[in-house]
């Protein structure tokens, strides 16, 4: 069995992102991308020379065929890939730029997809113990109570086995309905991890009475070593075990074409920069980079980023910057 740095669990889904900006509606072209949370922060994990694998399930459809083909082109292990004949592939739509510019709106197809079935026999024990570390998210375990408890499996067997966790909020509201779910179907996943990935919005549903810093404060205490809030046009906030805090302004592109799949490009770029041992304060920096550049293109992998094209960045913005000082 392979030897992989990192795994995860989730659902790949077809994304069919409208050509057009405004009300879907009016759309009558719509372009195909490959897409789910996990399984983009796996490939942006790829493209930075880790190896990585996805455990998932996909329709017995086209769709399905290809998200194992993208994924392989990718360099992501599919060998914990099920293709079941009697459920589909999930797709989703988006609709960018309305009713806010810059903004897009997603809309799921996935009840009942092949991934919602998901389950703990899906968890291999063999496959789990060999990684390095395992990510995981939030939109995972609202997909249904059976891929709940496959997410479940997966973190307690990462914490038997001393893995490193990295978990993303990642809430939608879509799927869990209420913030009450999600807030008693999420604490069990925030405790011991390595990095842990949120966003104001969901502190404030995960810790409804504190602010912020209290709840990084808390979290903190869990024994967690590193805490990033996204902030998206405002930026992003480190925060580590040894109390160090870092704020990180946004790069700003001069034009968005699709926001959606940023956050997983800032992930896998932080992640992939705190394995390398660059620092948290790098590993910010070329995460606020990879975001910006995630949403230059409809599609969230599209735009990924490699070292290469990082440290281009990160010379260019600087490079600007002293032209405008
Ligand atoms: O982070 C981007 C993802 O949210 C998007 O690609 C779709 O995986 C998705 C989801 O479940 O919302």
């Amino acid at each position: 069995m392979v030897m992989l740095d990192f795994i995860s669990i989730g659902e790949v889904m077809i994304q069919l992102n409208s050509l057009t900006p405004g009300p879907l509606r009016y759309a009558r072209y719509f372009e195909v991308h490959v897409a789910g949370a996990e399984a983009n922060v796996m490939i942006g994990l790829s493209k930075l020379g880790y190896k990585t694998g996805l455990i998932t399930r996909v329709g017995g459809d086209e769709f399905g065929e290809l998200i194992i083909r993208t994924l392989r082109g990718e360099d992501v292990d599919v060998s914990q890939v099920k293709v079941m004949e009697d459920a589909p592939t999930g797709i989703y739509f988006i609709q960018r730029h309305y009713p806010i510019p810059g903004k897009s709106t997603v809309f799921y197809y996935r009840h009942g997809s092949a991934a919602s079935h998901l389950n703990e026999e899906d968890v291999n024990e063999e496959y789990v113990k060999r990684a390095r570390a395992v990510f995981l998210t939030g939109i995972t375990p609202a997909l249904s109570k059976s891929a709940y408890n496959a997410c479940k499996k997966l973190y307690n067997l990462a914490r038997e086995y001393k893995l490193d966790i990295i978990f993303d909020t990642n809430i939608r509201m879509k799927l869990w309905k209420t913030p009450e779910n999600a807030r008693s179907g999420l604490k069990l996943f925030l405790e011991g991890l390595k990095i842990l990935f949120t966003n104001k919005e969901d502190l404030k549903i995960l810790f409804p009475e504190n602010t912020m810093e209290e709840a990084v404060k808390e979290l903190l205490g869990t024994g967690i070593d590193y805490i990033v809030v996204k902030m998206g046009e405002e930026g992003s906030k480190a925060f580590t075990a040894d109390g160090v805090e870092i704020y990180e302004k946004a790069v700003t592109m001069p034009f968005v074409e699709d926001v959606i799949g940023a956050g997983d490009a800032f992930d896998a770029v932080f992640i992939a920069s705190i394995y390398r041992g660059l620092g948290v304060e790098k590993a910010l920096r070329y995460a606020n980079i990879a975001g910006a550049l995630a949403v230059t293109v409809r599609g969230d992998i599209e735009a990924q980023p490699t070292w290469r094209v990082l440290e281009l960045m990160d010379k260019y913005l600087r490079e600007k910057m002293e032209f405008l000082r």
